[in-house]
């Protein structure tokens, strides 16, 4: 039997093992253990380990290589990251994120709280689930991690040992090629563009010099404003939600960056679901998520600006009118990041469910040019999105703009 003192790719069985010895306090009925492999994510392998008086962990394992793309390899030491940054997040914001119980840098290892009393929120949208809570809570979190551990909030010093501790850069180079690069030039072929759109993303990608130019003025705020402690991949694919609550997990592309990129992947993802259920005519779905939009833009920016008044500690932060200018700034970049995460969804190498399960291929063309569309927009005037109902605005100016050319 292994004793997990050195690095290998655990199966099934190994993992019953592991979590016997390494989560100990779960008191395991050790005869009725089962485990089964459960992760459909692009990274890495996730097991629950149950036994029959209702027992369970989550065993999360960091790959040598990638699932999504065995050329792809990244340091396993992503799982210490993760793990220390949901160990932080659950300090700033208590309940939502899983308990973490241990992790291992020998095996690439961590054990965390069983979270399947909630769906993964991508499947729930995927069914057209509503969660009348989802904007309050996921507000509420991004406002306490992001404000913080900003430099606004935080001792410099302690910040910079943070931003030390979370240097992050080969899953910050997965970001920098995936997101804010190959949608935009396909320069590897990594592009998955669904063909009947392919002139239409020539055109309004590939050849569009000035959303480049936009997107080139993004990227380098992505890779040079260290902001904030930022999750990094904060999609419906990270969340665990059911009616009472929202935990947010995965974070293992968080490092000190802008803290746009989060609010935007939350908004952008939100569009997808949108767009699943606006071509079943699921107006009773598309009207909640039309009101996440709204709520999740003008809830997070107010959480931000009362966190903000309740703990700022910087001197020259406190002078009037900064931190309205440090507000709009952070509101400028959640649209021009809901317009990145649009767009390398839908051309780039990780697309959605949201939009690839649309079984008709005329309405999954209309749905890829409506985000695309609306992308653009939340790009090229990122400044003027100043309010949740102006993203909301953006998205339906789309809808209009893609069916008048039909
Ligand atoms: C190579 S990994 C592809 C994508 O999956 C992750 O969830 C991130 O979003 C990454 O960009
Ligand atoms: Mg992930």
């Amino acid at each position: 039997m292994a004793d997990f003192s050195n690095y290998f790719l655990m199966k099934e069985e190994d993992v019953i093992e592991y979590a016997k010895l390494k989560v100990p306090q779960k008191n395991w009925d050790e005869s009725t253990m089962t485990c089964k492999e459960i992760g459909d994510g692009n990274l890495n392998y996730v097991f629950k380990v149950q036994d029959a008086k209702g027992h369970s962990v989550i065993v999360k394992q960091a790959g040598v290589s990638l699932r999504i793309s065995e050329d792809m390899h990244i340091d396993p030491d992503r799982n210490r990251v993760e793990s220390e940054i949901l160990i932080l997040q659950g300090k700033l914001a208590p309940g939502y994120v899983p308990e973490i119980y241990c992790y291992d840098t020998v095996m690439s290892t961590c054990c965390m709280q069983d979270c399947s009393d909630h769906a993964i929120m991508r499947t729930a949208m995927l069914e057209h689930k509503t969660y009348p809570k989802f904007a309050d809570q996921i507000s509420t979190f991004m406002a306490q991690v992001l404000m913080g551990t900003t430099d606004a909030v935080m001792d410099h010093q302690e910040k910079k040992a943070l931003q030390k501790s979370f240097i992050n850069p080969q899953l910050c180079d997965i970001t920098e090629a995936l997101v804010y690069t190959e949608p935009y030039n396909d320069e590897l072929g990594r592009n998955n563009v669904f063909a009947p759109n392919e002139e239409f993303v020539k055109k309004n990608l590939y050849e569009n010099d000035p959303l480049k130019l936009e997107v080139a003025k993004l990227k380098m705020d992505f890779m040079t404003n260290a902001q904030s402690l930022i999750h990094g991949d904060l999609h419906t694919g990270s969340i665990f939600i059911n009616e009472d609550t929202t935990m947010v997990f995965d974070p293992e592309f968080c490092f000190y960056g802008p803290m746009g990129y989060d609010i935007g992947n939350v908004i952008a993802n939100i569009i997808f679901a949108w767009c699943n259920g606006d071509v079943t005519d699921d107006q009773a779905f598309c009207d909640w998520t039309e009101s996440v939009i709204v709520d999740v833009v003008n809830m997070t920016m107010a959480k931000l600006g009362a966190y903000y008044d309740k703990h700022v500690t910087d001197t020259m932060c406190k002078t009037p009118g900064y931190k309205e200018y440090y507000l709009k700034s952070i509101l400028a970049d959640t649209s021009g990041v809901t317009g990145l995460e649009l767009i390398r969804r839908t051309v780039g190498m990780a697309n959605v469910k949201d939009l690839t399960t649309i079984a008709d291929e005329k309405k999954r063309a209309r749905a890829e040019q409506i985000c695309i569309t609306a992308a653009i927009d939340f790009i090229m005037n990122r400044a003027d999105k100043k309010c949740g109902k102006c993203f909301l605005n953006t998205l339906k100016d789309a809808v209009k703009k893609v069916d008048a050319q039909e």
